[in-house]
């Protein structure tokens, strides 16, 4: 999943395909270089910053996401408001990611339900003016994997089919730094809600602290890509179904080196991924045709 944040503000790219032009220019360049969906939000969620108006938020998403479908790209839309869902998937878009997972709009579910797409629901504990300060976990990978578990309950009752839903951890969100690498160890305890997971650790700050040199300053996002593809690589054989990267090239490698590492340790004649891989969705993309099309190269 390419990011493709139409946004002046977010952490890593803000401000540089604010244009819808350069949106749509950025779109294609990522599918060129591999992306099998478009992950389009006009929200950033940099921690500390301030919301934008509905209207804003249209504004900015619509536009690009009916040029991005309208040349044949699989598109998901970044919000956590029903209505931006909604007016998105008229314009095209295939999936709702919610950062939120549902809580920061009480009709989300029930318009995923009607809309009949397929959901990312991730692990959110507050709005980006708020979340650094709700940190506070027993145990990290078992507390995000319960919360997310309630989401799915929720999700269940408003009426989603749960084949469409997908789980992500929320890397950096509501997180200190060193509970993301718990998360990503333990991808499998979220992998056992027996739902698809999607891991977004792109140029996050726990990479750029990872990297940091002798002064201990983090290296900048844009030096984060190596190891964003090196998670990628890691998420992919640990069974993750997407990884959303801003830099599609590297992790696209990353995705085909674990795809024939799997297949290479698997057995002739048994399933060749695990159940947390389905697609959810039935968009003819889930098995994009300038990908390999063997039944055992899929992630
Ligand atoms: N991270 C960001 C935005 N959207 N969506 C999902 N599902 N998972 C994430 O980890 C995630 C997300 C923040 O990154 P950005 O501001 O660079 O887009």
């Amino acid at each position: 999943m390419g990011v493709v944040n139409v946004t002046p503000d977010s952490f890593s790219d803000g401000g540089r395909w604010f244009e819808p032009d350069a949106a749509v220019a950025h779109g294609r360049s990522l599918l060129a270089a591999g992306a099998d969906l478009l992950d389009v939000g006009g929200e950033s969620t940099r921690p500390g910053s301030a919301r934008v108006t509905v209207e804003d938020e249209l504004a900015r998403v619509l536009p690009v996401v009916r040029a991005l479908t309208a040349g044949g790209a699989a598109v998901s839309v970044d919000t956590t408001r029903a209505e931006v869902a909604e007016r998105a998937v008229d314009a095209g878009a295939v999936l709702v990611n919610d950062v939120s997972g549902g809580l920061a709009d009480p009709a989300m579910h029930r318009t995923v339900a009607r809309l009949g797409v397929a959901y990312v629901a991730m692990h959110w504990r507050g709005h980006a003016d708020v979340m650094d300060t709700r940190v506070d976990y027993d145990d990290v990978v078992e507390d995000v994997r319960r919360e997310l578990a309630q989401r799915l309950d929720e999700l269940a009752s408003a009426g989603v089919d749960p084949a469409r839903v997908v789980l992500d951890p929320g890397l950096g969100f509501a997180k200190r730094g060193a509970d993301n690498w718990p998360l990503l160890a333990h991808l499998d305890r979220l992998g056992s809600l027996g739902r698809p997971v999607l891991v977004g650790a792109s140029r996050k700050r726990f990479l750029g602290h990872l990297l940091a040199g002798a002064d201990g300053a983090p290296v900048p996002p844009a030096g984060r890509d190596a190891a964003t593809a090196a998670v990628s690589a890691l998420a992919a054989l640990a069974g993750a179904w997407c990884v959303r990267v801003h830099e599609v090239a590297g992790s696209a490698d990353a995705v085909r080196v674990a795809a024939a590492w799997t297949a290479a340790g698997t057995p002739a004649g048994a399933p060749t991924h695990p159940p947390t891989t389905h697609p959810p969705t039935d968009h003819p993309t889930d098995r994009p045709p300038d990908r390999p099309t063997d039944e055992d190269v899929t992630t």
